[in-house]
């Protein structure tokens, strides 16, 4: 099947998906929540970098951001009446741990106690990020990342989430995208903390995949019965000709992007090819390292949103392609692609799409916004969800990226993901057409 006969395909019926199939939204502390002085919240790497003069495109913060942090409830009420059984939400280190290790802040906790028993309350089951970014910035301070106690300090601070919270939490999530957190953080150098070394980007992954199977340990010893996995983000790489240097390209680009994070995690080795290309910056991997990481996942979080078409000499656009205002083709065969893959290639467990999303303009005209494009985002998506399911791979739930237009990182506020938009002078929130649309999808009949 091609992009183009999913894109032309019906619109997905709520009956091609089991009764309960996890539908819900995500979000991110540092993107929604503001209040980031209140409650003895500490200062995380995000605070310290979006107040840094030429880091964000429209110089802008997340000091209010959507205001969250106060609109909780009627948030909650809005989810609610979109319809949705499941809410993917982060937990902002700095309000729980305000120095990153030791003392524990307990109006944090109170926090998302709050928030998961208001999801409770209405029918809404808790998918919990532990980590989205915004680690506290004495950690940084440290050394981040690539500090290799940061890994200790993070399976410290997810017990104490996990036991305040517990069970009341269907899922946690230990990483969100630690491609981002690590290579676009400390080598690319977009995101916070900026730097533009290499060698601690690769220190930094691998701590965060340590970090990760710590953790993992951490939350197995308190015998939830919650589900424990993790997120990645994955991109579908193509090379634009059959060119054996293309193909070397593209391979690569596979490499660092999609396999060096899947593989540790699924198989416990680092891809052989990927290491060489490396080289000296490869980490230093202890002894046990790779069985902590490679411990098995209740399930593995699939964020996917675009496709690289790549060329010995760097990417190239796909002509006749669409793409958004992020400047990411429109690509849904590459979700298909990338689950069945991963099924044929690896021990892979459940999977839940844990973000997929899309950012256009958007205009208010009498109190509407119309979207097309992002709802036809959201239908050939959902039907490439349902070919992947159909060709065998077990996923058990679809986040849409995001409830609300929030604060997208370094782009600032220039970029709309939301079902919602977002007013940011008065926070008023208006349905999009798309979040009307996902509305009446989620509202059709279930099959028994
Ligand atoms: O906004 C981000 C999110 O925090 C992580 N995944 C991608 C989204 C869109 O860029």
């Amino acid at each position: 099947m091609t992009s183009d006969t999913l894109t032309a395909r019906q619109p997905p019926r709520r009956a091609d998906f089991p009764a309960d199939f996890a539908f819900g939204t995500a979000t991110a502390a540092f993107q929604v929540e503001g209040a980031v002085t209140e409650d003895g919240r500490g200062v995380s790497i995000w605070d310290t970098f979006s107040h840094t003069p030429g880091r964000i495109a429209d110089a802008s913060n997340a000091d209010v951001t959507c205001d969250h942090y106060h609109r909780w409830e009627s948030d909650l009420d809005l989810m609610q009446g979109l319809g949705v059984n499941a809410y993917r939400f982060s937990v902002a280190w700095p309000r729980v741990q305000p120095f990153g290790s030791g003392a524990v802040n307990p109006a944090g906790l109170d926090f998302y106690e709050r928030l998961v028993d208001g999801m409770l309350a209405r029918g809404i089951r808790p998918y919990l990020t532990l980590y989205h970014w915004d680690l506290p910035q004495p950690l940084q301070d440290a050394g981040g990342w690539a500090n290799r106690d940061t890994a200790d300090r993070f399976a410290e601070y997810a017990s104490v989430v996990a036991g305040r919270l517990g069970s009341r939490v269907a899922s946690y999530a230990t990483l969100n995208e630690p491609w981002c957190s690590s290579i676009l953080s400390y080598q690319i150098g977009e995101h916070a903390p900026g730097l533009q070394d290499r060698r601690a980007a690769l220190s930094a992954a691998h701590h965060l995949l340590l970090g990760h199977g710590q953790a993992m340990s951490a939350l197995r010893g308190l015998n939830l019965t919650s589900q424990l996995g993790t997120v990645l983000n994955f991109t579908a790489v193509s090379p634009a000709t059959q060119a054996p240097e293309d193909v070397a390209a593209a391979r690569i680009l596979d490499g660092t992007f999609n396999r060096w994070f899947i593989e540790p995690l699924l198989t416990g080795a680092y891809p052989r090819d990927v290491w060489g290309h490396y080289g000296p910056d490869v980490p230093e991997v202890h002894p046990g390292d790779l069985e902590l990481i490679s411990q098995p996942l209740d399930y593995l979080g699939v964020n996917y949103y675009t496709r690289n078409v790549v060329t010995a000499a760097g990417e190239q656009p796909t002509p006749g392609a669409e793409y958004t205002e992020m400047g990411w083709e429109v690509y849904p065969q590459g979700l298909t692609n990338l689950l069945t893959r991963f099924k044929r290639d690896y021990p892979l467990p459940p999977v839940y799409v844990t973000e997929n999303g899309s950012a256009f303009v958007d205009i208010v005209e009498g109190g509407q916004i119309h979207d097309p494009r992002r709802t036809a985002y959201l239908q050939s998506h959902l039907n490439a969800v349902h070919a992947a399911m159909q060709a065998g791979v077990d996923v058990r739930g679809y986040f849409l990226w995001s409830f609300m237009d929030n604060f997208e990182w370094a782009h600032g506020y220039t970029k709309r993901f939301g079902l919602l938009y977002t007013d940011y002078k008065t926070q008023a929130r208006t349905w999009k057409d798309s979040g009307l649309w996902f509305q009446s999808f989620l509202n059709q009949p279930v099959l028994p």
